[in-house]
């Protein structure tokens, strides 16, 4: 088979816009609900990884089919590497959503993203994007670690890149401009911003979308330091009159694809899909109504738009995420390898169940009247979903940002309130103990991936039964009022006592 047709077999066999319409007509496809070449671009999508692809891009093509309006291509930009722009880019973009439950699953090829830039060779162009007036949106799923803050929630400047972005973004505004590579996520929206203002001053709206408490307030913080740290005050005062950072809570359970949901979805499509990327059916956006210009009809796809998103914001971060971490590392010791496994097990779901309902739940306000427990429900039996294969490795990682934002705060409150968490205690006894040890009860290894992973390394060595006292002293993880709390101490150092019994 000479080279060419060796190339055509292979660009036939994956999905595009050639082989679309053939794939939509397959059994089992539903097929995109609007024709992808109809659409202009109006948002850019900082982080475009597998939770944007099964949530933002499906509300946004949801919106756009409804209200008919064809200017809401999404510009997706990948992070660190190439890999999803290298994935996308054969298939024009297109890729499909495999959404799974016990009971059925179903496979939808997403038409919203019009074009994806890996920003190591294609900044220049990002930045023109976020700049251009039609661009109405910019929104991000960078992960909790995509932005760098001191514990005051400013800016980190220390960090590393964000340093380089900001004599970068200095330039620029001095009109001296520089090619080359943002070095981070929030150095490149910074960038963008700086050339919307210089261009046109045009309004614009950020919707970050990551699991972060006021979300949308940290990012105006953020960017609000990064035009105070480039020293342009007109900059900073259109950044304050012309950007606006709604905050929003984001909720669908999208695992990490594998190969077997490759190998399931090219039996469906009879298309390599690059791109797929696997979810649960349920699935909610609540957006801050705080919008500076124009916006899809993200709640004629079914997202609540609203005043005030914290309610929500805080019982999904504290009743579900912080509830995966519990069930991530206690189930990864006890080496159950999915989400589903560990809450599969009864002692586990009982610990799940205490966490929301003794810690958690009086430390909330539900949001519309919420049944707070009916939730907490809810959302164990999302966990048990056994066709998703969420992996507990995959919800352990980034601990030592996930746990402040997800599992300390109810820590703090309960302790406010005079009361010792105890399955909090356990939560964090959990952490601590997987970091320490790194294999689980059978002898597994547990990887660690995590941006302080040396610092826990370097801080978990040493005799075992100092090891909470040392852990406590990580002025990054844990804040004063809690690792300062005798009771806490004593409760965390005695589940990390039974747990390292456990676990040798
Ligand atoms: P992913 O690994 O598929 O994508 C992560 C994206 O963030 C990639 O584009 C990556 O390049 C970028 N990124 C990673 N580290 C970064 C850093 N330090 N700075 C800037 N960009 C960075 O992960 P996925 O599943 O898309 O999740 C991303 C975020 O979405 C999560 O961290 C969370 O905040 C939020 N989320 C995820 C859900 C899920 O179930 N996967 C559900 C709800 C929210
Ligand atoms: C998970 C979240 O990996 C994790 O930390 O807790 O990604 C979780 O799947 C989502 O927040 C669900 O909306």
């Amino acid at each position: 088979m000479s080279l060419e047709s060796s190339v055509q077999t292979l660009q036939h066999s994956q999905l595009s816009l050639d082989t679309l319409t053939g794939a939509a007509a397959r059994p089992g496809v539903i097929g995109p609900t609007l024709d992808p070449r109809s659409l202009t671009t109006g948002i850019v999508h900082l982080g475009v990884g597998a939770f944007h692809r099964a949530h933002q891009a499906v509300y946004t093509e949801d919106a756009a089919t409804t209200s008919g309006e064809t200017h809401w291509g999404i510009l997706g930009v990948t992070g660190r590497t190439a890999k999803v722009a290298q994935q996308l880019a054969p298939q024009n973009g297109l890729y499909s959503v495999l959404t799974r439950s016990a009971q059925a699953q179903s496979l939808r090829i997403i038409a919203s993203l019009r074009g994806v830039a890996f920003p190591g060779v294609d900044t220049d162009s990002v930045v023109a994007a976020i700049a251009a007036p039609q661009t109405q949106i910019v929104s991000t799923t960078i992960t909790e670690k995509g932005y760098p803050r001191t514990s005051a929630g400013r800016l980190e400047i220390s960090h590393e890149g964000t340093a380089h972005d900001i004599a970068t973004l200095r330039r620029s505004l001095a009109g001296k401009y520089d090619a080359g590579p943002a070095a981070t996520a929030l150095g490149l929206l910074a960038r963008g911003l700086g050339q919307r203002f210089q261009d046109s001053g045009a309004p614009l709206t950020v919707v970050p979308c990551d699991n972060l408490p006021s979300n949308g307030a940290l990012t105006r913080q953020l960017m609000s330091n990064f035009a105070g740290e480039a020293g342009n005050a007109e900059f900073s005062q259109w950044l304050a009159d012309a950007v606006a950072f709604p905050s929003t809570m984001v909720d669908r359970i999208v695992p990490a694809t594998t190969a077997a949901d490759q190998a399931e979805a090219l039996s469906i499509l009879g298309l390599q899909d690059q791109g797929l990327v696997v979810a649960e059916p349920f699935g909610q956006w609540v957006i801050e109504d705080a919008f500076a210009g124009g916006r899809p009809a993200w709640e004629q796809a079914g997202a609540t738009i609203t005043a005030n998103v914290e309610p929500f914001e805080v019982a999904k971060l504290r009743m579900l995420n912080a509830t995966h971490s519990l069930l991530a590392y206690l189930g990864a010791l006890r080496g159950f390898v999915t989400i589903a496994d560990a809450v599969g097990d009864e002692a586990l779901k009982l610990a799940a169940r205490r966490l929301q309902s003794e810690d958690v739940i009086p430390t909330l306000t539900a949001p519309d009247g919420l049944d707070l427990q009916a939730y907490g429900d809810s959302i164990l039996e999302r966990f048990a979903n056994p066709a998703l294969g969420h992996t507990t490795i995959q919800v352990a990682m980034d601990g030592s940002e996930k746990l402040p934002i997800r599992l300390l705060g109810t820590v703090s409150d309960r302790l406010a309130a005079g009361s010792v968490p105890e399955s909090a205690a356990l939560a964090v006894a959990a952490w601590m103990v997987f970091v320490y040890r790194g294999r689980d009860v059978n002898g597994e290894t547990l990887t660690l991936d995590d941006p302080a992973a040396q610092q826990l390394h370097n801080v978990a060595r040493g005799i075992e039964n100092e090891l909470s006292e040392r852990m406590f002293a990580l002025g990054n993880v844990f804040p004063q009022d809690v690792s300062g709390h005798l009771g806490f101490r004593k409760a965390v150092a005695s589940h990390v006592h039974d747990l390292l019994r456990e676990i040798r």
